[in-house]
């Protein structure tokens, strides 16, 4: 059994999938937490393969990029797709998943007070809900986010739903009822029910 160590923030955000799908596969790791910001920039950024977090410790091997880790972890759970287009659907989705992201994230953290009034109109009535409106429309159509089936796809997405939703101001589940669904039954599969159940309780 190989042994995870995962280095992360004291937050679901990114770091959330990760430990999603490791909790899905059965697998123990060490969910190691930053508390200390100025920490981060000074002791552990310089170290870190491009400066980000989350980092996977695989063994001795040290490894980045959520999409990354959780496709790799996606295939040893065998909810990868059945053949490459399978894989190329699921990888479109999260893509767009990660389009999506960009646009919130580059809101949330946007320090410039004048920009953000001028950005806020477009973002909230315009590209979030194009963004939920069209996951929700996939989910309600195929009842995943492809090929019809669960897929670490569906994971990643169903834990960064709190993370967007605190950076989006609005609960998404609460809204669009196919991702409620969807959340719903993945908080359900056993392994993940029992992260959640002992996991630290975070904002977002
Ligand atoms: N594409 C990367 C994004 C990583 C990322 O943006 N990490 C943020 C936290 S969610 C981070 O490390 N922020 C601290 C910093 O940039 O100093 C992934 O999916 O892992």
């Amino acid at each position: 059994m190989p042994a995870y160590k995962l280095l992360y923030f004291n937050i679901m955000g990114l770091g959330e999938t990760v430990r999603f799908m490791l909790s899905y596969l059965g697998e123990e790791f060490e969910d190691n937490r930053i508390y200390d910001y100025s920490k981060w920039v000074t002791e552990f950024k310089p170290k870190m393969p491009f400066g980000k977090l989350p980092l996977l410790e695989i063994d001795d091997k040290k490894v980045h990029q959520t999409l990354a880790i959780c496709r790799y972890l996606g295939k040893k759970a065998k909810l990868n797709g059945d053949n490459e287009w399978e894989e190329l659907e699921i990888d479109m989705i999260m893509d767009s998943l990660s389009d999506f992201r960009s646009a919130i994230w580059s809101y949330f953290y946007n320090r410039d007070e004048e920009n953000k009034k001028r950005v806020r109109e477009p973002l909230f009535n315009v590209t979030i809900p194009l963004y939920l409106g069209k996951f929700d429309n996939i989910i309600k159509e195929n009842g995943y986010l492809a090929n019809g089936k669960l897929s670490w796809g569906d994971i990643y997405f169903v834990a960064v739903l709190g993370y967007f939703s605190f950076m989006i101001e609005q609960d998404i589940c609460a809204k669009y009822e196919h991702i409620r669904r969807l959340r719903d039954e993945v908080h359900s599969i056993p392994n993940i029910k029992k992260w959640l159940d002992k996991r630290p309780q975070t904002d977002w």
